[in-house]
Formats: C-alpha cells, structure tokens, sequence
C-alpha cells in the first residue's frame, strides 16, 4: 500500500554506498513488489465522477536512460494494471541509448513474457538524445490518440487515467498534469500531497511550486475540476496527439535536462492552448536529488536549453534571465554560451501567431513579480559611504535568512539586485527585508506576505534614508563583506544613507 520499507542495519549499509551512484533508495525498491498497490489518496469527490463511455485512447511514453530495474518495471507494471484497457493503446518504452546491464535483451524478455499481448514495446534511440528529443522520438512512435508522458521512475494511482482522456475529451488544446504525489527516495513510501498548488518559475528559469492563486479558486465550482497553472514540472502530463505535434512538440535543440518544462508551459499558453492540473488524477514519482546519468560534453543543458527558450519566448523579459545568467549573454567560447541555432523555433511562433510574453504575465501569470516594472526603485541599494551593498551572499532564497552586505559589484552580480515596490516591500523576487523594528535586531530576508507591517520600507529621496515601518532607519552593523543590516533610531549619519542605482519614483 505505499507504505515505507524498513531495512536492517546491513541492508541499511549497502543503500547508503548505493544512494550516491542512484540518488535514491535502490536497496529498499528492488525489495518491493514491482506491482505493489498504493492507497487512494483521492479527494473523495474523485470516486463520484463518471465519465463518458466513449474517450480517446492513450499511449503511455515512457523515456529512460539507464533507470534501474525495480522503479522502471513498478512505472510499466502501475500503467498497465491501473489504466482500463479500452484506453490504453499501448506502452512505448523509450529507451533513449542506456548501456546499464539487464535493459537489454533481459529487459524485452521480461516484457515479452509478462505482457505478451504486446501493448509494452520497446523502441530504442540510435544514441543518446537527452530527455527532449527522447520524448519526441517516443511520441513519433506512438499511434494512440492520446500522449502520456511519464518518468521511469514513477507509479500511477488508482484511475489516474480516465480524468486525463476526458478532459482531453473536452479540450484537445489543454496539456494536462496529473497531481505529483512524492515518493520517498529513502523509503520509498508513497506521499500524497494535496492540490493546494500550481507550477510557477524563478526568473533564472527554474521551476517553483506556488499556492493556488485566489482568482483560481473562485473560477472553480468543485474539487474535482481542472486547475490553471501557468507552468508544470515537466515530466508528466498528458495532450492530445495531434495538437502536441501541431504546436511544435519539443525544442530539438535542446540537450540532455532542463528547460523543456518551461518552454512548452509558456508556449502552450501563447500559443492558444492552456495548462492544467488534474486532481483526480495522481502520479507518484521519485524525486532524486541528482542526476544519476551523465551529461555527454560537461554541458551546462539547463543553461543553455533556457536561453534558447528565453530568446524564443520572452520577449524584452529575457534581460530578467540574463540578470541570473551573465556569462550566457555573449556568446564566449570559453564560457560555453552558444545555445546554437534557434530560427526554426522564431519561425514556429510566428507560424501559430502565438501572443506575446507580456500577455502571457499579464493574464496567465499576473501574480508574478517583474522586479523592473511597476516599482519605485531598482538595482543595487548602495551605502555611499562604505561603497557597500545590499546583497544576498548568495544564500538559499527560499529559505530565510539575515541579509549581508558586500562591496559594490556595479550591477553585474545579481545577488545585489533589489527592488523597492509599489507597496513599500523592499524586495526580491519572491522575499522581502523584514524587521521586527526592534533596535539593532538584523534586517532579514523571508517569504513576502504582501501585508506590509514588518515588511514595509519606505525612501526618502531627500535624506536618502530608507524607513522602517517601525520609525527606525536601515543601517549597516559592521563595515565589511558579509556585514549584516539592521534597524536603528535615525541619526543622519552616513551609515543610515542609501542609494538605489535606478529611482524612478512613486
Ligand atoms: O539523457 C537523458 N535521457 C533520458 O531519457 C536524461 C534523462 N532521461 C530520462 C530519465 O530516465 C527520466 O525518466 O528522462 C526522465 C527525466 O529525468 P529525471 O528523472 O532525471 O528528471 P527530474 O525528475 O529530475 O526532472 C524534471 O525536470 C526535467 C527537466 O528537463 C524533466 O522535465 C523531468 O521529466 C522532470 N520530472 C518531473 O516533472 C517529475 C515530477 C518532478 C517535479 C516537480
Ligand atoms: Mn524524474
């Protein structure tokens, strides 16, 4: 039922010398049954749906390179024993050029014998393609009229399926994605999580999960509807076949991992389709924290395959990209940056008359902070005196922290890059400078709340001082590298002054 394994101090031992080559528990997977039933996670009103007799039939795409033996058979295995046979036209194993022991003729043996009706087939890739081309190569293979596309590392719930078709149904031009529930890499137990979230990004163009938005929860009459999401994760989701090629399937030039996940969520939208999440439907998938695969050339994939998509697809925006990734920028042979040809993929977007990235931020992402726009300052916030500035010493966003200080890097670090905002949040993209106001207490960095209180700063053109909501003035602690902020009874003085590299007012 999903439940977590529990390993003996030996066996114990042994996955921890796998985990590394693995990145997850391989010890404890090949000790569950390749079948292994997971408990119904489902919102309750999921088993109260029915859906129409007649829905299109899928073909389920599964890419793999080298993905050991028990996760890859438990997918295939939760695929055919968890989706009805009427519609699921087969199972196409992508084997995009694995080399590992036992996913070959082993590996079509086992399926030759257990599925001899022959809805598993494998297809094997001349050589490596990288995951982007591997699900391109899956879908050409596939003739249902549905595509699913999974991960070979992931284990479908009870009637994951049927939602998907139907919607499809419905909307050819929908992309939909099954709920991702977790399965633990350590003890792989199955976890659901709840359908309180939708994808969104990170400017440096990496995915992030977000709450579900307000808008989206009063467009909704019922649990059990689609929800929007202006982005997914990438490896699991679901469209029609014939609408997935129409819109341009992949990006071929794009390498190895990264980036796709993005490209194809704004494309979809821009392009006339939508994106949607759909809770009845619930996929477990290992997530690892590594990847356990090489990357042919020591490239920077998620790089480079991120600036063909912001060249592509973002419009003016692509600078907020460029701000995280300055050594893309120009195309320097030494720093690898040439993202190769891209004319295709313009064309493409100019083919199916997609709209334009600002439409996109506008009516499908409006809650996304552009740190640029619609703000009261922007850039580096410098203390003239020290030649200091505000900056996050690069520590984990998404985790809170006191801010630093550090010598003026002239706009090129993007570490020192804060905006001042039409509410009087002195922000990044997604945290603000909060202070309890308490005198001298440090200046820290957290989640935005959006309700001003202890988050609320404002600039005094004149003085150049910048005001807590609490009276008190930002100050510096020490004037060093990696000196620390705070809140102190103004004074004047030349540690209370700052300076925003671009003012452009209220
Ligand atoms: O060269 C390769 N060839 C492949 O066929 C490299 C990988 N692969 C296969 C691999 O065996 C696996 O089945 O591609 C699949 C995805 O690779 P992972 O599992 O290493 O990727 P991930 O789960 O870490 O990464 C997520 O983001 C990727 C961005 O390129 C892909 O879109 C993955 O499919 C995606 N996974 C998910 O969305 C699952 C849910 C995760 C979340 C949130
Ligand atoms: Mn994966």
């Amino acid at each position: 039922m999903g439940r977590r394994v529990e390993l003996s101090a030996e066996k114990q031992e042994e996955a921890d010398k796998l985990f590394k080559k693995e990145a997850f528990n391989i010890v404890a997977s090949d000790m569950i049954a390749l079948n292994r039933s997971v408990s119904d996670n489902r919102d309750p009103q999921c088993s109260r749906v029915s859906y129409p007799k007649v829905m299109p039939n899928a073909s389920v795409v599964i890419i793999f390179h080298n993905e050991a033996w028990s996760p890859l058979l438990r997918t295939v295995h939760s695929v055919v024993n968890r989706s009805p046979p009427e519609y699921l036209h087969e199972v196409i194993l992508l084997d995009d050029f694995s080399d590992r022991a036992g996913l070959g003729e082993k590996l079509d043996g086992y399926i030759k014998d257990t599925w001899p009706d022959g809805i598993v087939k494998v297809v094997r890739a001349p050589e490596r393609q990288g995951l982007i081309r591997a699900r391109v190569l899956g879908a050409k293979a596939a003739t249902g009229e549905v595509l699913v596309f999974l991960d070979s590392h992931c284990e479908c719930n009870v009637q994951w399926l049927e939602p998907l078709v139907a919607r499809i149904k419905e909307s050819r031009s929908a992309l939909l994605c099954p709920m991702i529930d977790v399965i633990d890499a350590k003890a792989m137990s199955y976890n659901g999580i709840g359908a309180g979230s939708v994808g969104g990004f990170w400017w440096s163009l990496h995915f992030s999960w977000r709450p579900l938005p307000q808008r989206e929860r009063k467009r909704r009459k019922s649990s059990v509807e689609t929800i929007r999401s202006p982005t997914m994760a990438g490896g699991l989701f679901a469209a029609d076949r014939k609408y997935f090629f129409e819109i341009g399937g992949y990006d071929p030039g794009m390498d190895v991992w990264g980036g796709e996940n993005l490209e194809i969520s704004f494309r979809v939208w821009m392009c006339g389709g939508t994106l949607e999440f759909v809770p009845c439907s619930r996929v477990g998938h290992i997530f690892r924290s590594s990847h356990p695969y090489t990357f042919p050339g020591n490239k920077d994939t998620h790089g480079l395959n991120s600036k063909r998509l912001a060249e592509v697809w973002m419009d003016g925006y692509k600078r907020l990209f460029y701000h995280h990734r300055r050594d893309l920028l120009v195309i320097n042979p030494q720093f690898n940056a040439d993202a190769g040809d891209f004319s295709d993929r313009l064309q493409l977007r100019r083919d199916l008359k997609c709209k334009s990235f600002k439409w996109y931020l506008e009516n499908v992402y409006p809650e996304k902070f552009i740190p640029d726009e619609n703000v009261i300052a922007y850039g580096m916030v410098r203390n003239p005196s020290s030649n200091l500035c505000l900056d996050t010493l690069s520590k984990d966003e998404k985790m809170v922290f006191n801010l630093g200080l550090y010598g003026c890097q002239g706009g090129v670090s993007s570490n020192q890059l804060f905006s001042l905002s039409q509410s009087n949040e002195l922000r990044r993209e997604e945290s603000c400078m909060d202070s309890v106001g308490g005198e001298g207490s440090p200046v820290k960095l957290m989640p935005c709340h959006g309700s001003r209180g202890h988050q609320e700063w404002t600039y005094n053109l004149e003085t150049k001082v910048i005001v807590h909501s609490s009276g008190k003035c930002l100050d510096k602690v020490e004037e060093k590298n990696g000196g620390e902020v705070k809140v102190e009874k103004c004074n004047g003085k030349d540690s209370q002054i700052w300076e925003f590299e671009n003012y452009i007012g209220p």
